[in-house]
């Protein structure tokens, strides 16, 4: 792991009093002392996390019209409608930062802000929608169990709720899967394929090995992280290996094997190379994702006057009122 940035020059008294704070467990809220450093560090990881949210309903949202059946198309309006919900959750958790949403939104769109790279990879048949509930979902689990302790309170907080419907999600996607695992050999065939395609992409979903994410340190140490990139990508592959196996579907990965000693499914090599172009926008859908979120963003312009002229017209009525 890389050495911590440098801090910026914070009183001592107060830093020291801060980190006291986080090492006693305690957690730090919105109207709270905290290093500049730490505040830019949360802006940083929920904004990213608010917009993989929002883009997150897009591959999803893609097999709405096309769901095989009424009871598949309600789970997966809602579903989609839930992930809605935990942007717009978290969006309002980085506004008690002090940052704009607006700017937050506006970097998104003109391309300066990151989004999960899993997002980025096409839906190509209904088995995907079974594998992105499954391991998605499943991934997202793992991460954001551990958020739910984070030292943010308000993020923490929206991590204990924002979990229990990913849960939901995790189930209803492994049903797909065991379903159509269990069917005709081109159902089984569709839900293996799917899986190939999304299982290394997931692995990707934790990020860089330990070796080459200049965040965690300083993360860690802050306890906004309690646990490495790679110790939660290893907890989601013991959690997942024996499910697929549960269900007869084989994991794409020749290097796949269980040590007895460490309790851990060993995996292969990821491609590194693949995860660092998708970041660079050079991913399968990097630009259908981007101009998707922008055609949305200029179709609602009407709603955002409406709602800005309401809320002026009913200011200027209680001003009348009031005088
Ligand atoms: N994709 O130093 P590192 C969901 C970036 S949505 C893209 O290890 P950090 C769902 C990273 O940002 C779930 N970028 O970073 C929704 C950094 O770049 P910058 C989304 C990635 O922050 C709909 C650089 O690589 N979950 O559940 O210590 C339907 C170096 O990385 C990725 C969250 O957002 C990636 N996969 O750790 C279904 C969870 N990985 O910013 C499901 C919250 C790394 O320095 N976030 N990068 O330019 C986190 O837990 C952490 O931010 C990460 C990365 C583990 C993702």
């Amino acid at each position: 792991m890389d050495q911590n940035p440098p801090v910026p020059t914070e009183d001592p008294a107060l830093l020291a009093a801060f980190e006291a704070r986080i090492a006693a467990g305690e957690s730090i809220e919105p109207k709270d002392w905290m290093p500049e450093r730490y505040r830019k560090q949360l802006t940083r990881m929920m904004s990213q996390h608010a917009h993989s949210e929002i883009v997150g309903m897009l591959p999803e949202g893609n097999w709405i019209t096309r769901a095989p059946s009424l009871r598949r198309k309600m789970s997966l309006i809602a579903k989609v409608q839930d992930e809605a919900g935990h942007g717009l959750y978290i969006y309002c958790g980085t506004e008690t930062l002090g940052v704009d949403r607006h700017e937050l939104v506006e970097a998104l769109l003109d391309g300066r802000a990151k989004y999960s790279s899993i997002f980025n990879y096409p839906t190509l048949s209904w088995a995907d929608m079974g594998v992105i509930g499954w391991l998605v979902d499943g991934a997202a689990i793992v991460n954001q169990t551990v958020l739910a302790k984070a030292s943010y309170g308000p993020y923490a907080r929206a991590m204990v709720r924002i979990c229990k419907e990913e849960n939901f999600h995790k189930r209803q996607g492994y049903e797909i899967c065991s379903v159509l695992a269990n069917g005709t050999p081109e159902q089984k065939a569709m839900v293996q394929e799917a899986f190939n395609r999304f299982w290394w992409p997931s692995l990707m979903m934790f990020g860089p090995s330990d070796t080459d994410s200049p965040n965690s340190a300083e993360l860690l140490k802050w306890r906004v992280k309690r646990k490495t990139n790679d110790e939660l990508r290893q907890r989601f592959v013991n959690l997942t290996v024996p499910q697929a196996i549960a269900i007869g579907i084989t994991v794409p990965d020749p290097d796949m094997a269980f040590d007895a000693d460490t309790g851990n499914w060993e995996f292969g090599e990821i491609d590194w190379s693949e995860f660092f172009e998708v970041l660079k926008g050079n991913g399968p859908c990097n630009r259908e994702r981007l101009d998707a979120r922008r055609k949305a963003h200029a179709d609602g312009e009407w709603v955002r006057a409406a709602a800005t002229a309401h809320a002026e017209k009913q200011k200027a009525r209680s001003s009348t009122a009031a005088a």
